[in-house]
């Protein structure tokens, strides 16, 4: 076992509290895409292009085209090691949280699964600062709806509309440019603050408000333990960065 393994398994057996921030590296073991690097690209369009509210504007059967692809990629894809780790650590250890950037629900899923029938698994849901891709928001009302998984997005007529209000139906997932939910981005930060570590795992950490969960800990004198296999700007300020995939790291540091 190596020197860094070693001490991230200190780390984590020394914490009193714990939050975890995740972001789209720890699907990927899943067949997920990430959002930035290698395989991002969709039909030619970067993620960054389509996740805004302008694109939606200008074009909504193209960007309801690319979330019905990515709803159905999700909904065939199954949680990895890196969820069940995270779940499990969620589970046992009573003050640690789990924050993730990621609309997939493979967490959820993930702790429904490892909680099985005899434990809460609510403690191991975690908060979804960008929303779930499986959910639809009508854009006029803002009511939230599950949303449908046979999403006909080849014209703008067959388009899903509110049965409220009649408006366009949307994804209920955070664009660029829009506010996060106030309550779950707060939660966040506060277990952020109350952390004495902080796992960070497959994620850029470039996009805020989110990034700032890992700096609040670091500001509050807690420390960061990294898994991702490529250097990110928060790996300098990392106690230890282990070079990895999730799916294989987490085991041997949480299990
Ligand atoms: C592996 C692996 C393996 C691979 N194992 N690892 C402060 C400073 C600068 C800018 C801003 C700022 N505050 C706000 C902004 C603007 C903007 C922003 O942050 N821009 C930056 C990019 C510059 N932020 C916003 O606009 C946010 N809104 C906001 O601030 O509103 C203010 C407001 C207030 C009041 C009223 C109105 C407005 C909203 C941000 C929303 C982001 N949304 C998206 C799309 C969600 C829906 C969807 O999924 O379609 O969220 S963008 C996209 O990026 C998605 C992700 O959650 C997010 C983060 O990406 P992530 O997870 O880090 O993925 P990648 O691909 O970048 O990285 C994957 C990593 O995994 C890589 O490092 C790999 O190496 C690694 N990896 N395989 C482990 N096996
Ligand atoms: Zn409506």
């Amino acid at each position: 076992m190596s020197l860094d393994i070693t001490y991230a398994r200190d780390l984590v057996a020394q914490a009193s509290s714990i939050v975890v921030l995740t972001g789209a590296g720890v699907s990927a073991e899943s067949g997920v895409p990430t959002f930035r690097g290698p395989g991002s690209l969709w039909k030619s369009h970067r993620p960054e292009e389509l996740a805004t509210p302008e694109a939606f504007a200008r074009d909504p059967r193209l960007v309801w085209e690319w979330y019905a692809w990515r709803r159905s990629l999700v909904a065939d894809c199954a949680p990895n090691p890196a969820h069940e780790c995270l779940a499990r650590l969620a589970l046992d250890h009573e003050s640690t949280r789990l924050v993730t950037q990621n609309v997939d629900g493979l967490h959820h899923r993930a702790a429904d699964s490892v909680a099985a029938d005899h434990e809460d698994p609510s403690r191991a849901y975690p908060l979804e600062v960008h929303g779930a891709i499986h959910r639809d928001r009508c854009s006029g009302c803002d009511r939230r709806t599950p949303g449908r998984n046979d999403i006909e997005a080849s014209s703008t007529d067959s388009l899903p509309h509110c049965e409220n209000c009649q408006s366009l139906l949307r994804p209920d997932v955070v664009w660029f440019g829009e506010a996060l939910d106030s309550t779950i981005i707060n939660d966040s930060f506060e277990a952020a603050r109350s952390a004495d570590l902080c796992l960070v795992i497959g994620t850029s950490a470039v996009v805020y408000p989110a990034a700032s969960v890992p700096e609040i800990t670091l500001d509050s004198g807690g420390t960061v333990i990294e898994v991702n296999p490529q250097e990110t700007h928060l790996s300098p300020r990392s106690s230890v960065s282990l070079k990895g995939r999730a799916g294989e790291v987490l085991p041997d540091i949480l299990d």
